[in-house]
């Protein structure tokens, strides 16, 4: 039971028993993640009062040009991990591969690999809209003490251990789960702490927001043409209401509050859509059927799919499951 005001740190304790097989190790994984998330908080929140937004001159394996923000919390993140011989490896939207995480002990017994969207939504930084990191951690599938290798990363969501996200917003907040629910914390920047404030978070089974960029309508399939209309149309519980902020975590994080679908297909101009299935689809998967809701690419389950490739990009629809199943059903009339 949720003690009211604890801490993350006291919360991990408390939940240590619950991770299955861990010498305590998913432990420390998330508390590095804790502290890396308050280096990017500290920097987010100056952003507007240093000389540190703007580009950073080079352009990611994405092709998009590099916020020297998004390079900070890269880094950020890839130090404190490394520096913590917890994990054997790193993947990164900001990495064209994986980077081998070393480890001092000769035979690494390093037995995670996490992935990491570092600052999810950057392009929304310049204008003060909030941003997020979004993390993934599996166990290694090689054999622990070998090198690292691409299967070890390319591993179907339902195989994740743990996963979350941190939003950089009017507060900033850590949510995660480690198969067993999902709880936000709340960062008291005062002292520097994070607070249990949402415990059990559960996405309302129905609601009446859908969140899409309508400004690719014409290039949407018509299943989804079919579904932004029925929204639009005034019947029952309908017209919904649109919200769409243009940042993964916060359309999320809203309409798990609220309920809520989020949906970024295909289209003509991205045949495959524009979210990463490894660092961005899998844990908001993972975190959306911890919270009782349910994530697609508008066919099949999220955490079913086999990665083919690290960068891999796939249609994703998330949210209340009653919601996800009506879009599906428009979805299937043309599959
Ligand atoms: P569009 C941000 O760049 C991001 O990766 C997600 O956070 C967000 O949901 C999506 O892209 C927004 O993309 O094409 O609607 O601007």
């Amino acid at each position: 039971m949720a003690k009211q005001n604890q801490t993350l740190g006291e919360f991990i304790i408390e939940k240590q028993t619950e991770f299955k097989y861990s010498s305590g190790e998913l432990s420390k994984l998330i508390n590095a993640i804790r502290l890396a998330a308050k280096v990017v908080n500290h920097e987010v929140n100056k952003a507007g009062l240093v000389d540190i937004l703007g580009t950073a001159g080079e352009t990611n394996v994405q092709g998009e040009q590099q916020q020297k923000l998004d390079v900070l919390a890269n880094d950020a993140f890839i130090r404190t991990l490394t520096n913590r011989e917890i994990v054997c490896g790193i993947a990164s939207e900001e990495e064209d591969t994986f980077v081998k995480i070393n480890s001092s002990d000769r035979n690494n017994q390093n037995k995670y690999v996490v992935l990491i969207d570092p600052l999810d939504g950057s392009s929304n930084i310049d204008v003060n809209v909030s941003v997020g990191t979004i993390f993934s951690i599996y166990r290694r599938v090689t054999p622990v003490g070998t090198p690292v290798t691409e299967e070890d990363f390319l591993q179907p969501g339902k195989n994740q251990v743990a996963a979350g996200y941190v939003i950089y917003g009017t507060s900033t907040m850590l949510v995660y789960t480690t198969g067993h629910g999902v709880n936000g914390f709340t960062l008291n920047p005062a002292i520097g702490t994070f607070y249990l404030s949402h415990p059990n978070m559960i996405y309302p089974d129905n609601g009446r927001i859908y969140s899409i960029n309508e400004g690719n309508y014409v290039h949407f399939p018509q299943g989804v043409k079919d579904y932004i209309k029925y929204c639009q149309t005034e019947e029952d519980d309908r017209p919904y209401t649109s919200r769409y902020i243009g940042s993964l975590v916060s359309d999320f994080h809203r309409n798990m509050i609220k309920g809520g679908i989020f949906i970024y297909p295909k289209s003509s101009k991205a045949t495959d859509g524009k979210l990463r299935l490894l660092y961005e689809c899998n844990p908001m998967a993972f975190l959306a059927e911890q919270a009782n809701a349910k994530a697609s690419n508008g066919f099949e389950r999220i955490l079913d799919i086999q990665p083919t490739e690290l960068h891999q990009r796939v249609p994703f629809f998330c949210g209340s499951k009653k919601m996800v199943e009506k879009a599906e059903e428009f979805m299937q009339k043309y599959r």
